[in-house]
C-alpha cells in the first residue's frame, strides 16, 4: 500500500489521536468502498440502476413488492460475502487496541469491521445479516447460499416466517423506521463522553445518525474527518483529512503508533 506523505494535517491528527482518552470511531459507506460495497450515494448498478436506493430501502416498498427489495438484499448480502476488510477497517480495529474503550459506530450493515477484528460494532442501521419476521419479529435463519447468487436486478420471494408465515424481512432500519433505541443510546452516550471523534467515509445527511459527529463537537470533542469530499461535517471538524479510508487511516496510526515507536 503506498503510503502518503506526513503532511501537516496528518500530523495535527495524528496530535490529536495520539492525546486522546475517550475516543469515538464513526463510519459511513465510504469505509466500505475500497472493499468493493458500492456507497449509498454511488448510483445503483446493473439492472438495479433502474432503482433509488433510498425507495428501495423503505416499508412501502416491501409492502409493495417484496420480492423485489428481498432480492436486492440479498443480491447486497452476496456482495458483502465476497469482499474482504480493506486497510482502513484493520487500521480502526489497530485504533480501538491502542486506545482501549474507544467506541465503534457504523451506518454500515455490512459486517467488514467484525471481519478486520472490531469487538461489538454499533450498528446504528442494521445489518444483513439479522433477518426477521416483518409480522412478528422473530429472528430468521440467515438464508442458506445453496440457492446461489441471485442475479443482479432478479426478484427473489423473501421466505416465510417459521412462526406465523409472514414474510422474512432484512435486519436493517429502512427510512422512516426509528433506529435500535439501545444502539443510538449507545451512540449519543458515547459522543457525548469522548474527547476525540473520528468520522469516516460519511456524507452526515442521514439523520439522526448524522447528529452523532455534531453531539459531540457541541461537548467539545476534537472532531476529524476522513472523506476525499467536502461534506456537511467539514464545518464542525477540527482537522480534514482529504483521502481514501484505505489509505489515510493506515497513515494516521503509523504516525501515531508506529513512528512513534521508529
Ligand atoms: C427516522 C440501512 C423516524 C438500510 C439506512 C432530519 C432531517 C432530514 C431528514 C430526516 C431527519 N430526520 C429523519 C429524516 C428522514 C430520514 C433521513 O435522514 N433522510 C435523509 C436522506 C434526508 N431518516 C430516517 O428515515 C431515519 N428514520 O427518521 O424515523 C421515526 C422516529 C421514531 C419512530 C418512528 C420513525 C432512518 C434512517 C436510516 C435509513 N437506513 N441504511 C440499507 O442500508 O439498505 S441509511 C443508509 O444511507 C446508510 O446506512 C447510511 O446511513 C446512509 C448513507 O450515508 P453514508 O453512509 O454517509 O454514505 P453515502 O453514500 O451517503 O456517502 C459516502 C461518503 O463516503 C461520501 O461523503 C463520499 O465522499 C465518501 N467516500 C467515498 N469513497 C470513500 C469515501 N470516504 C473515505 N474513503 C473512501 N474510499
Ligand atoms: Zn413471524
Amino acid at each position: 500500500m503506498d503510503s502518503i506523505p506526513v503532511d501537516q494535517p496528518l500530523r495535527e491528527a495524528a496530535a490529536l489521536l495520539g492525546q486522546a482518552r475517550r475516543v469515538v470511531v464513526f463510519t459511513g459507506a465510504g469505509m466500505s468502498a475500497e472493499s468493493g460495497v458500492p456507497t449509498f450515494r454511488d448510483a445503483l448498478t446493473g439492472l438495479w440502476q433502474r432503482y433509488d436506493a433510498q425507495a428501495l430501502a423503505t416499508p412501502e416498498a416491501f409492502r409493495a413488492d417484496p420480492a423485489l427489495v428481498w432480492g436486492w438484499y440479498e443480491w447486497r448480502r452476496h456482495a458483502v460475502r465476497r469482499a474482504r476488510p480493506n486497510p482502513g477497517h484493520l487500521a480502526v480495529a489497530a485504533i480501538q487496541t491502542r486506545v482501549p474503550g474507544t467506541v465503534l459506530i457504523t451506518q454500515n450493515v455490512d459486517d467488514l469491521h467484525e471481519r478486520a477484528g472490531s469487538p461489538d460494532p454499533v450498528h446504528l442501521h442494521g445489518s444483513l445479516f439479522a433477518p426477521r419476521c416483518s409480522g412478528c419479529a422473530r429472528p430468521a435463519p440467515s438464508p442458506d447460499d445453496a440457492a446461489g447468487e441471485p442475479a443482479d436486478g432478479r426478484r427473489v420471494p423473501p421466505p416465510g416466517c417459521a412462526r406465523c408465515a409472514a414474510p422474512v424481512r432484512p435486519g436493517v432500519v429502512w427510512f422512516g423506521e426509528a433506529l435500535p433505541p439501545e444502539a443510538l443510546e449507545t451512540a449519543v452516550e458515547a459522543a457525548s463522553s469522548c474527547d476525540l471523534l473520528l468520522t469516516v467515509g460519511t456524507s452526515g445527511l442521514v439523520y439522526p445518525a448524522a447528529e452523532i459527529p455534531q453531539v459531540a463537537a457541541r461537548l467539545g470533542a476534537a472532531v476529524i474527518q476522513v472523506n476525499p469530499e467536502q461534506t456537511p461535517l467539514d464545518g464542525i471538524a477540527e482537522v480534514n483529512l482529504r483521502g481514501a479510508a484505505a489509505v489515510v487511516l493506515p497513515a494516521l496510526v503509523d504516525a501515531v503508533w508506529v513512528g512513534a515507536a521508529g
